[in-house]
């Protein structure tokens, strides 16, 4: 990528502002290749940018440049992954500030709906928040958070929200991957507050869980766990648990379901150490009691930074992301190696037909894959 500076002040063609956070986030800028679908918009071409102008801009908070900076942290091009990796190094220092909240609950739950009312109140309390949608789902129509466009109206005309769908990356790993860098450009960017909705479906949770510090799940009454497809293990990882849509008819049955919620919840081992997750209810249509969650949150905050918990689960989660890099990292090197792809589909029908053991069949890949690994090395030397 050549780093010409220049002057990035002409408007950009599609800027991903929280205004335009929708249309803008199929575009290529720097003409990136987009994995994902709609390319048949018209698009002119970005001029690159410098990882200087990338971290001014977003120290700065401009939004243009902290959309760009988000475009280039998600791009899977090898060069924009590295000036990615130049930017996130130098923006390290000025990260970490935030409160970082993960949301979860089945689809219809009120997710977006308490998203905007909570981001809206923030906002007019000083803070700034920032919006993303982890959903590995959904690589081609690019989150489910597109659909709730118009859930979080007020929030996305917001000038201290920003709102970025999910980031493409096929893999669950790409996709965590992505989110925590994005994270990171934000919180440099001067955000404090980060709000992380999952479309609450197969591993997602614990993707984001392992992204945040404080773990809401969202929940209706009168629908039983199973028709939520609440699964038992998600509990365990709540540091809170949220009744919403607790208003008209529905308050009782609300304030019923939380009693019961707050009752098995005493039989569960804590997501976190040193606080007791609780069940609570609101309504993200009213607003009523999106106040006293965020007492809950202030509250859990005040409560793990003292303890250490905070700090400690942070630290984990560094130490996990950098193993989940490894990881991701290995698993393409070999299925991607040409001496593994030659022989996979030949010991696959091996061990379907019984012919061979499977233990057998692996070392057989990985020894083939080592082989590969030192030839490739002794040529290059
Ligand atoms: N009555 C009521 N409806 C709500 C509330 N929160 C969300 N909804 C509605 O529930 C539906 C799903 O909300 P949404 O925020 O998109 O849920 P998500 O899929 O969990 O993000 C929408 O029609 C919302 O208007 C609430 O507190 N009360
Ligand atoms: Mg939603």
């Amino acid at each position: 990528m050549t780093d010409k500076p220049r002057k990035n002040k002409s408007p950009d063609p599609d800027p991903p502002s929280a205004l335009h956070v929708m249309p803008g986030i199929e575009s290529s800028h720097d003409g990136m290749p987009s994995s994902s679908v709609n390319n048949n918009r018209p698009r002119a071409k970005v001029t690159p940018m410098t990882t200087e102008q990338y971290v001014d801009g977003i120290l700065n908070g401009d939004r243009t440049i902290i959309g760009r900076a988000i475009t280039l942290v998600e791009s899977n091009a090898l060069p924009h992954q590295q000036q990615a990796q130049d930017v996130l190094r130098l923006l390290l220092p000025y990260a970490g500030k935030s409160i970082r909240v993960g949301i979860t609950g089945v689809p219809g739950a009120g997710k977006s709906t308490l998203i905007e009312a909570l981001g809206c109140r923030l906002t007019e309390q000083g803070h700034k928040v920032a919006v993303m949608a982890v959903d590995p789902s959904s690589s081609l129509t690019r989150g489910s958070i597109l659909g709730d466009k118009t859930r979080m109206e007020r929030l996305s005309q917001d000038s201290n929200a920003f709102i970025r769908p999910s980031p493409s990356g096929g893999a669950l790993g790409g996709v965590t991957r992505k989110s925590r860098e994005i994270i990171i450009v934000f919180e440099a960017a001067g955000y404090d507050v980060v709000l992380v909705e999952t479309v609450g479906v197969g591993q997602s949770e614990i993707a984001v869980r392992s992204l945040v510090d404080f773990f809401l799940l969202v929940l209706i009454a009168g629908a039983g766990d199973e028709l939520q497809g609440i699964k038992r293990g998600v509990f365990e990882l709540a540091d809170a648990v949220l009744v919403n849509k607790a208003d008209g008819d529905n308050v009782q049955a609300a304030r019923f379901s939380r009693e019961e919620y707050e009752r098995a919840l005493h039989y569960l081992q804590p997501a976190t150490q040193g606080w007791l997750t609780g069940a609570y209810t609101a309504s993200a249509a009213t607003g009523e009691g999106i106040d006293d969650l965020w007492d809950v949150i202030e509250r859990f905050r005040d409560i793990t930074v003292a303890n250490g918990e905070f700090a400690r689960r942070r630290r984990e989660q560094v130490k996990d992301w950098l193993h989940g890099m490894v990881r991701e990292r290995l698993r393409e090197t070999f299925y991607s190696s040409d001496a593994v792809t030659a022989i996979l589909p030949k010991l696959e029908q091996d061990v379907m037909n019984g012919s061979l053991p499977v233990t057998r069949a692996a070392w057989q890949l990985l020894e083939t894959f080592e082989e590969a690994v030192r030839r490739n090395r002794r040529n290059e030397r």
